[in-house]
Order: structure tokens, then sequence, then C-alpha cells
């Protein structure tokens, strides 16, 4: 059975030493807890790094704590201290984190911190390709690992590689502040499914690799050469039920069973019945608003002086990072903002906030959550944020406000929240007035949604869904390999060939005979294309033909000097060689002047489109224009035309960045079908790529040989994957 394997800077265990021996504790993060169920499931190994410095291991202990951690399926990627420093606090944590996040005044662009990052890249796909083997699956998150999907692809293609980006990812303004963006987009692209939060970091993500590699892009499928990639959202989730059932238990403790903690908050309500709990936790981390936040708070209590007294923030935050230089000097913004608002509003009964700087024990942080009438979250950027859906899953009344950070990821998935700019102290101070005096029914209200939706997308259903989105796109590029020409079916069909007395061949030409360009004139046939097709025409057996999209003018150009066939226009003209032009199906044009002025309206709001009018169809051409753009616009316009085309008998016809609005009656397989008609032909060949091609591929006799370039669904009997691959069957035939 194949097995599903996954990769993470961190292993989902830690180290400790006690008295030279080496135990492992479990780590009870979200990402450890979702995934474990994953790998174990799927017989797997979890590949990464243990958290020790490598140097300071002696070979003899280096195997103890390797063989401890095989015992749990792990596999470890030994770092030293100088690679933790360069790739894990250096690349990562100070070019992509900041710049991920949209602080390009952080960003370090150390050339030194890129090679280690690379460098330990390559070693954690090394470990992967160990352990990993033809027709498994690999899941690799998050940020420290941006080149590994590709490190793994290049060398073992049938792995299927999924991604997933933990944090943000920019717009292409700013990823492409990088000096390595290709690197990295094309470490990404080796994943065959690449999972992001939410669907905006996926749209900035397919907006760089169409402007920084050009690929072709449709929907959420990237077309890069014969592979598909996809990528998708997939709002990260949280193990609902361990905070519903602790907060359950915890507050059903007795007086003396509960915690130092639990006891304080009770003593902290007690002075006060209408006293109030604001939660605020997280990494203490620039991203996550902190001093913001704090100085809103102060204008709160500046502006709202009735809550003196009644309403302390709690707030938590987790060291993070203190050896640089932007933490340290947060870390002491914080406390001057803490001490600045007690000296101000407290006294010897009062203290408005209430700092603790270190990470706290799960079922504190649960008594927290669930004793706090507001959760007060508001990061500058965060990629989900998991203590919102924490905050909700711990609510056993039903009861609580959030107030939420629009820049959270989370905020899409949280309408009932609060919602606020975390920059706008005014706006934050407003929305806590609100939260704190929101009427009891209507909490209840908003957090029934809430907790409905967190609950059913848990961080189960979340891992399992990326799961089954993997196998999908591996079913998709199976479904190609099915229909592949390999060596075997080559030989059959070429035994068909050979015995044939009487053949057609119909060929596209961009896409299938050609690659396509940006400049549609680049496509001109090179001295291979002409010796391939003069070689295919020299057989007298062989009536081989050109049918194409193309007017005529072009191909008659191209083909001036080739004894061969043309179709152009989708069928609407045949041009048998030696022989003179002629239309294929009496058409009209009567509906050009009412079609024309829709298509100028598009043009003149997509700046680089253009029309062009061929003798039976109008087009617009779009692949000079800005690619986003004008995808919404050719959207906007099918809909348009959609109501014209029944009423005026004509089709639209879409193709490679172009829409075509024709006279109906005319396709490719209509033009190909009277072309063989009365002909006798014995083997019929079709080629072509895009979808103007399945009416070809349909319309033809069931025995022809049909042949769709490219990965797409098809109704054609056979694929290849590219240009080159077409050029080589043709001129492997008849050998
Ligand atoms: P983080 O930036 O770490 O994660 P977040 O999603 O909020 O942010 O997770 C923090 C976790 O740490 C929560 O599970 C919380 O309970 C825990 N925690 C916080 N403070 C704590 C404390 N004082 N003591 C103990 N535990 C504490 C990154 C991205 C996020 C994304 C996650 C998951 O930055 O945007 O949501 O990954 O993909």
């Amino acid at each position: 059975m194949s097995k599903l394997h996954i990769v993470a800077n961190r292993l989902p265990y830690s180290l400790v030493k006690e008295e030279n021996e080496y135990s492992l504790i479990e780590s009870v993060g979200g990402l450890a807890t979702g995934m474990k169920s994953v790998y174990t499931e799927y017989g797997g190994k979890w590949i990464g790094w243990s958290g020790v410095n490598s140097d300071e291991l002696s070979n003899d202990e280096s195997t103890k704590i390797d063989q401890l951690l095989d015992e749990k399926s792990c596999v470890t990627v030994p770092l030293s201290e100088q690679e933790i420093l360069e790739y894990y606090e250096g690349f990562s944590n100070k070019t992509v984190w900041p710049l991920f996040h949209y602080f390009t005044q952080y960003v370090d662009y150390s050339p030194e911190n890129w090679e280690t990052y690379k460098r330990v890249n390559q070693r954690f796909a090394d470990r992967v390709l160990e352990v990993a083997e033809d027709g498994d699956t690999v899941w690799v998150h998050d940020y420290q690992l941006l080149l590994v999907p590709e490190m793994i692809k290049s060398v073992k293609p049938n792995v299927t590689v999924g991604f997933f980006l933990h944090i943000p990812f920019p717009s292409y303004e700013v990823f492409r502040i990088l000096p390595w963006r290709m690197e990295l987009l094309k470490g990404m692209l080796g994943a065959d499914l690449l999972g992001f939060h939410i669907y905006d970091y996926e749209r900035h993500f397919l907006s760089s690799v169409r402007r920084l590699y050009g690929y072709e892009i449709a929907f959420n499928q990237i077309h890069a050469g014969n592979r598909i990639i996809k990528a998708d959202s997939f709002p990260m989730g949280i193990d609902y039920e361990k905070f519903r059932k602790t907060s359950t238990m915890v507050m059903h403790k007795t007086i003396q069973e509960r915690s130092d903690l639990h006891k304080e908050l009770e003593k902290y309500f007690m002075t006060s019945p209408d006293r109030r709990l604001v939660l605020s936790i997280d990494r203490l981390d620039y991203t996550k608003g902190i001093p913001q936040r704090l100085k809103a708070f102060r204008k709160f209590l500046e502006k709202y002086p009735e809550f003196h007294g009644k309403v302390t923030l709690i707030m938590l935050a987790v060291p993070s990072r203190g050896q640089v230089e932007e933490y340290v000097n947060l870390k002491k913004e914080v406390d001057e903002l803490v001490g600045n608002i007690n000296g101000t509003y407290g006294n010897i009964n009062y203290t408005p906030v209430w700092y603790f700087y270190r990470a706290m024990p799960f079922e504190n942080l649960v008594e927290l959550y669930n004793m706090s009438d507001v959760a007060l979250i508001t990061p500058l950027r965060d990629g989900m944020n998991l203590v919102a859906k924490e905050y909700v899953a711990s609510r056993g009344n039903q009861t609580g406000v959030i107030v939420l950070s629009e820049m959270a990821g989370v905020a899409q998935e949280m309408g009932e929240a609060i919602t606020i700019n975390p920059i706008n102290e005014d706006e934050i101070a407003a929305a806590l007035h609100t939260a704190l005096t929101m009427p009891i029914d209507e909490q209840k209200e908003r957090m029934k949604f809430l907790q409905e939706r967190i609950q059913r997308y848990s961080v189960f259903k979340w891992a399992g869904e990326f799961v089954n989105a993997l196998e999908n796109v591996k079913r998709i590029q199976k479904e190609f390999l099915v229909k592949k020409i390999t060596d075997k079916v080559f030989t059959e069909i070429n035994d068909k060939y050979k015995k044939a007395g009487k053949r057609a061949i119909f060929l596209d030409y961009d896409g299938t005979l050609t690659s396509f360009h940006k400049n549609p004139q680049e496509a001109t046939p090179n001295e291979e294309l002409y010796t391939i097709l003069n070689r295919l025409i020299a057989d007298e057996r062989n009536t081989v033909t050109i049918i194409s999209g193309r007017d005529r003018y072009t191909l008659e150009k191209w083909f001036a000097d080739v004894p061969i066939n043309l179709i152009c226009e989708h069928g609407v003209w045949l041009r048998k060689h030696g022989e003179e032009w002629q239309t294929i199906t009496k058409v009209n044009n009567d509906w050009m002047p009412i079609i024309r002025p829709v298509l100028e309206r598009v043009v003149d709001r997509t700046p680089g489109s253009f029309i062009e009018e061929k003798n039976y169809s109008l087009v617009w051409h779009y692949r000079k224009a800005e690619p986003e753009q004008s995808l919404i616009r050719a959207n906007e316009l099918k809909d348009e035309l959609l109501d014209l085309v029944g009423n005026l008998n004509l089709e639209i016809m879409e193709g490679s960045k172009v829409i075509e609005v024709k006279s109906g009656g005319i396709n490719k397989g209509i033009a190909a079908n009277q072309f063989i008609h009365n002909e006798n032909f014995d083997h019929i060949i079709a080629m072509g790529d895009d979808w103007t091609d399945e009416y070809m591929f349909t319309e033809l006799p069931k025995e022809a040989v049909t042949v769709k370039v490219g990965i797409q669904r098809t109704s054609a009997n056979f694929k290849l994957e590219s240009v080159d691959a077409v050029r080589q069957f043709l001129s492997q035939l008849g050998e």
C-alpha cells in the first residue's frame, strides 16, 4: 500500500535530557495533532528536525535519539548550530517571515543565509528520498521548506507531493522584491497540490506564478509544461473536541482541585459582580499587533471611564525568537506600554493589564479562554490564527465575544466576530465597548454559529480534505498516464499505420505542432517542423492537413512551399493542395455589426487587448493584456455574449487567451468529417491541444487515432504531454 509521509521543520516530539538519558515529549500544537492522525494512519514517516543542535551530540547520543524517534516513525534531519542560525533563524525567520507578512523593512537579504537555506532544504529532501517510494505521497509543511517539493519531484516524479503554507502568501508586488523569488517559486511548483489558508493567498501565489513564469493558469490549475499543478485553499481547524472536553472538565473541578490561576481569576470576579476580563494570547511577534492592541486598550480606558476598575486585559505572550533584534525591541516596547497603562489607570485594587510573558500549560490556557468575556485578537497580519478558534471551542456556555482583526485569515470564517482594522485604535476601543455591552442573547446567537462551523471543520477534517485533494490530483495525473502514448502503444498505432493504404492526418497548429508564444507572430514553423511534415507528405499514402483556428493568409504564407492541405478559421476555409480556397459551409456575416461594438467596449476597458476580424468570425485577443484583469473580462464577455449568440446562431469559441465569436454550424469536427467524406481513408490520425479540437475528437469515426496534447480531460483516445512529444511521434510514424 502506498504511504503518506509528513515533512515539517520540527518533529512532533521534543527531546528532554535527564541524567544523561533522553526521552520524548509529545507536542500538543495544532499541526502536530492534525498530522499525527494522518501519517500513522497511512503507515508513513514524519521527517523533521529534533530541536537539538547536532554539534552538542556525540555519535552515540545521535544514534540513541534516532532510535527513540524511529520507534515513533520519525526520521531526524540533524542541524548544526550554524545551520540553525542561518537556515532557521536566518533565512526562514528574518527573510521569508517578515516579507510574507508585509514587513519589508525587516527583511534580511543575506546571501549566506540563502545558501544555507538551500543546503538544509536539500538535506530534508534527501531524507525524504531515502524513505519515499514510487506511488507514495509526501506532504511538506511551511515556509522553512519552500524548496523541498521540487527537490523531491525532480528525483522521484512518481511520488505525489503536497505543500501547505501556514503563513500568508504576499501580493506579487511584495513577493517580487526578493532576489530569490524565481527559485522559491520553482521549489514550490515541485508540488502537485499547493494549499493555502484562504483564497487571497492562493490568488497572490497564482498571480506570481503567472507573472514570473508565464505559465497558463485555468482557474486554479497551473499548466507547467507537461504537468498539472493545483492550488487550493484549506482553512486550518483545531482539535475542537479536545478544547470542549477540557473546558467542561476544568470548570467542573471542585474548589480544592482548581488550579492557582483558576482561583486567582475567581477572586478577581468576586471583588465586584460587574467585573469583566478581556483576553489576548499570542507569540510575542511583531506581526501580532501587540503594541497597537495595548494602545487601543489605553484609548478604551481613556474614552470609557465608567469601565475603570471593571475591565482587565489578560495578555499572554509566549517568548519567541528572543535573539532577533526586532523581537528584543518589541519586548521592550510592550513592557513599557504595560507599565504605562498600569501606572496611569491602576490602583491597589485594580491592575488594568495582567501580563504573562511565558507559555501556559494547556489546562490553564483553556481556563483563561473559558473565563474571559472577550477575546481581543488584533494581528497586523496572520496566516490563520488558531487562538480565535480555540476561544470559540472553549466557550461551554456559548457566551463571549471576539474582537478580531480583518488582517487574520480566520476573519473570513468568522462573520459573527466584531472585525476591526488593527491599526485603528479608536475603532478597536469602540469595538471593545460594543463587545463588553453586548446582550447575552446576541452573544449566544453569534457563538452558536461560530461553534457549529469550527466544530465541523476541525483539524482532522482539514487534513482529510487536503489528503483527498491530493488523491484527486493523483487521479487526474493517472488518467493522463492511462491515455498516454507509451512505446508499447506507439508500436500498436504504428503497426496499423504501416498496414494502411490510405491515411488522413489532421494536425492542429498552435500548441500541437508549435508551442504557444506571447507574440503570435513568433509561432512561425521552424526547420524541424518543415522536415517532419515533408517526410509525412512524401509518403503518397498520406493526406496531411493542418486544421487551425488561424486565418488563411498566415497559414498560406507559412506553408507556401509545402504541398499540404489547409483548413482555417476552425473549419470555415479549406484549401486542398494545388487547388483554390473554398468555404466548407455556407455562412453569413450579418451578425458582425451587432457583436463588434460589444467587443470594442471590452477592448476599451482592457488595455493591451485587441480585435481581429476574420472572414466569418470576430476574435478578442487578450494575451498581451494584464492577465488577471483580462480573465475577469473574459468571463464577463462570455456572459454578455451568451445572451446574444442563441438568437443570432453563433458559437463562442474559447482558445488560448482568445474568445472567438463565429457563425454557427462550423467547427473542426464538421470540417474534418466533410474532408474525409467519400474518400475511403482506412486510417485517420487527428491531433490537437485545446477544446476546439474536441469537436474533431468526438465527430471523427471512433476507430480514428485521436490524440490530445496536454493533461486536461479529453474525449480523445490518447494523450501526449507536449509539442516535443508530438514531433517525435510524427517523426517515428512508419519507421
Ligand atoms: P502561530 O503564529 O504560532 O502559527 P496561531 O495560529 O495563533 O499562531 O497559533 C498559536 C498557538 O500557540 C495556539 O494554538 C495557542 O493556543 C498557542 N499559544 C499561544 N500562546 C500561548 C501560551 N502563552 N501558552 C501556551 N500556548 C500558547 C502559524 C501562523 C498562523 C496559523 C498557524 C497554523 O502564523 O497564522 O494559524 O501557523 O497554520
